[in-house]
């Protein structure tokens, strides 16, 4: 095992990481920016390294840097967190050649797994349903319009190197096949750096439900249930839960054997999650895999009672997977919500400002906090604007909303706005309480008022 653990990152996935960490009774290292000098992250670690400034290019996101900070440090090891480097395949290559072990996939994974064309080909050839689309990126809208006209309309574009939402064009007809393809290869080229475009039948309103799945270096691989994920707006999670409501014993079935099936296939080694979209006839399909621990991995943590950055540092050392297939267990039902910086009042735009109040709820029955921040933290615009996550487990599903509505009224935040107003109205809803949600309900205004 590896002794010391450096966490390139920042706010309440450096903190989880770090409690990860010290339960295996390894030393941590934190690195921070200009901007975080007080954070609560770099006060949870043994030791701590500046990185630069605030702008991430410069701080967070700069491999130089990090591996520097690891060199000085004595790191051995470096865990990702989310965001950031976490998918750069060049970074887990990078730590990978200085010597140090990268807790996570191996770089080839991230990469497979970074170009969704080929994670479409890689998965639909272990057997998992794929959204009926294109196998390779379309040269231009011509070729596009191919592939529309064999998948039927409408289609949606996504950018071939992309992910989470962002460069992607829905198409309901021919006509508008030319501009769609020009926007999409432009957003798709600023944000990836990477113009290329493939075509996808589009579903409408679809669940989005999630697969993690955990490998080791032994070559197993096993699934922890899934999560639901569907309550998002603008591709930004709000709610995720586990289990799925309302979800067929045989379609959790059928993602749970597919996700197992595309992670063995690959020789996935460590967390992952797969993804897929839920048709109202339970029909299913391969979205994309994402190769790191997720920022929804604690509602997967309650109800199986496994501590997976624990799994992950075990997994990473060459240790075998801590819990076989038939000892992971779903019990109860958990529930997270993401607190973030946001306005409602603005459109959501972000809120940045000191946080001059904080009451959060006791980590009491059935209530979970992980919070990046403190009272007299300052939100800065140069990050992801979450503040702090709240999981509620119950017995069933009933008890677990009753615990999170009972901890979102008690939270207190001054000084920044935030979207609490928008998850009590979420938690106190019809459908929501039924468990009848869908990828399109916030942006069509179920919870206004
Ligand atoms: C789709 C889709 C409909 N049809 N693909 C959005 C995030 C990215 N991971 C994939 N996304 C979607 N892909 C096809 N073929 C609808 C979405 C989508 C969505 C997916 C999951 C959760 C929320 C969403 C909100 C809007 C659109």
């Amino acid at each position: 095992m590896f002794r010391t653990v450096l966490v390139a990152n920042r706010g309440e996935i450096a903190r989880r990481v770090f409690r990860g960490c010290r339960a295996l009774g390894l030393s941590t290292v934190a690195v921070y920016s200009e901007a975080d000098r007080d954070a609560p992250h770099v006060k949870d670690a043994d030791r701590a390294v500046l990185l630069g400034p605030a702008p991430p290019r410069e701080s967070y996101l700069s491999v130089e840097r990090i591996l520097a900070a690891a060199r000085e440090s004595g790191a051995d090891a470096v865990h990702p967190g989310y965001g950031f480097l976490s998918e750069n395949w060049r970074f887990a290559e990078a730590c990978a050649q200085g010597g140090l072990t990268f807790i996570g996939p191996s770089a080839e994974a991230i990469r497979a797994m970074g170009d969704k064309p080929e994670a479409r080909r890689r998965m639909a050839a272990a057997g998992v349903p794929i959204v009926p689309g294109s196998s390779e990126p379309v040269a231009d809208a011509v070729a596009a319009g191919r592939v529309a006209g064999e998948i039927g309309y409408p289609v949606i574009l996504k950018a071939a190197a992309g992910g989470g939402g962002i460069g992607m064009a829905k198409v309901t007809s021919a006509g508008e096949l030319a501009g769609a393809f020009a926007t999409a290869t432009r957003r798709a080229q600023s944000a990836f750096g990477s113009g290329q475009v493939y075509v996808e039948r589009y579903l409408e309103a679809p669940r989005h439900v999630e697969v993690q799945v955990f490998g080791d270096t032994k070559g197993s691989v096993v699934h922890l249930h899934e999560r639901e994920c569907s309550i998002q707006r603008r591709h930004q999670k709000l709610v995720e839960e586990s289990p799925a409501p309302n979800l067929e014993t045989k379609t959790k079935r059928g993602l749970t054997d597919a996700a197992v099936a595309g992670a063995r296939a690959i020789g996935y080694v460590n967390a992952g999650t797969l993804e897929f979209l839920v048709d109202p006839q339970g029909g299913f399909y391969f979205l994309e895999m994402n190769t790191r621990l997720q920022v929804e991995h604690p509602v997967t943590e309650e109800v199986t009672g496994l501590d997976l950055v624990a799994a992950q540092l075990r997994v990473a050392a060459g240790e075998p997977l801590p819990f076989s297939q038939d000892e992971v267990e779903q019990r109860g039902a958990a529930i997270e919500v993401r607190v973030y910086a946001e306005d409602p009042a603005k459109n959501f735009l972000p809120s940045p400002g000191t946080i001059t109040r904080l009451a959060l709820p006791g980590g009491g029955e059935g209530i979970r906090v992980e919070s990046g921040v403190v009272e007299g933290s300052v939100v800065s615009v140069h990050y992801d604007p979450l503040l702090f996550k709240l999981i509620a487990l119950g017995a069933d599903r009933t008890g677990a909303i009753e615990r999170l509505a009972r901890a979102l009224d008690a939270c207190v935040v001054e000084g920044v706005k935030t979207t609490l107003p928008l998850l009590r109205t979420i938690a106190a809803h019809p459908d929501f309480r039924r468990g009848r949600v869908h990828t399109q309900m916030v942006e069509q205004g179920a919870f206004h008022g």
